[in-house]
């Protein structure tokens, strides 16, 4: 590792982001416990973290989730980064104590762990989890939920990198997700999921023009996060529906969630613009994860006063 970068600073493989789950659960018994969602196609365990830090009748929670694509590196980074940060400054963080002791926190630290390690041993620019169909192999999981389906902006051949899968939840990752959210929909009120890159805060909906029904808050909300990482990182983001700011895309977890009744989802598309791209080297990892906090943050206060 660079000399004098903490464990925060470097990214990290699969087997030691499966040990760094363990041992930040093991050292903090109280606040943190390990979940199973499920396992994966090639039977890699699903584990997300739930931060709890105080026990409140009817507390409601926020889920985050990375990794979704395999070579967007600084999202599972990002994953740890907001973990070890809630943990540390609990305590000295007015944000962080308002936010955690408002909402329990789910946090999956990799949701496509097969995809992940492929990047780390074989493809660094693999995107798709690695379920095999007859000549091709991988889902792009982001187009595979039941949200408009494998229509303009997602493919239905095998070999292309946004295939959304033979019918939605065909595969065993989105399906965790999608069945843990089911079961706690009433509890979650916000829902993140963290890509990579190009700078983007996007919401519903990606699938269609349309608009959501809560848009002016959703925009308003995105505004002020992107307003408070000028201002303090002077860094830029766009904002907006997915359709209009980016393309059209069914199928992704943000609409889906929505759908479902989490009235607040959000897509982070992190650093950078395009210089490094998915290889963001290291030493850009503070940054983007401390500017994508301060965002978080704001959406989250934000749905609490609600
Ligand atoms: N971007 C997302 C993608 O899956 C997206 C954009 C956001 C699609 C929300 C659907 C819903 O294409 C990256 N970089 O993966
Ligand atoms: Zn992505």
């Amino acid at each position: 590792p660079r000399s004098g970068s903490t464990f925060y600073e470097r990214y990290h493989s699969l087997g030691d982001i499966y040990h760094w789950i363990n041992r930040t659960a093991q050292e903090n018994p109280d606040k943190v416990k390990i979940i199973l969602l499920g396992s994966s196609y090639e039977k890699r365990p699903l584990y997300a973290l739930k931060l709890t830090f105080n026990d409140r009748p009817n507390k409601k929670a926020m889920w985050i989730d990375c990794g979704i694509h395999a070579r967007e590196w600084i999202s599972p980074a990002f994953c740890l980064w907001f973990v070890q940060h809630s943990l540390a400054f609990y305590t000295f963080n007015s944000d962080i104590s308002s936010i955690l002791d408002n909402m329990d926190v789910y946090v999956l630290p990799v949701m496509n762990p097969d995809g992940y390690h492929y990047t780390w041993t074989t493809n660094r620019m693999w995107r798709k989890n690695r379920s095999v169909s007859n000549n091709c192999i991988g889902v792009d999981l982001n187009r595979n939920f039941d949200a408009n389906w494998c229509t303009e902006g997602a493919s239905d051949q095998p070999c292309s990198d946004i295939y959304c899968g033979a019918f939605p939840e065909s595969e065993p990752e989105s399906e965790a997700v999608a069945n843990f959210l089911r079961i706690h929909k009433d509890t979650v009120q916000l829902y993140l999921t963290i890509h990579s890159y190009s700078q983007m805060l996007l919401f519903p909906y990606s699938y269609t023009f349309d608009e959501a029904e809560n848009h002016n808050d959703l925009l308003e909300m995105a505004q002020e996060a992107v307003q408070k990482i000028r201002r303090y990182y002077h860094n830029s983001y766009k904002y907006g529906s997915g359709a209009k700011t980016i393309y059209l895309a069914p199928g992704g977890s943000d609409d889906w969630a929505y759908n479902l009744g989490i009235k607040y989802s959000f897509t982070f598309e992190l650093q950078d613009r395009g210089r490094y791209g998915f290889l963001l080297p290291p030493s850009y990892i503070p940054k983007a994860c401390n500017e994508a906090l301060i965002a978080v943050k704001t959406i989250a206060l934000k749905v609490i006063e609600k």
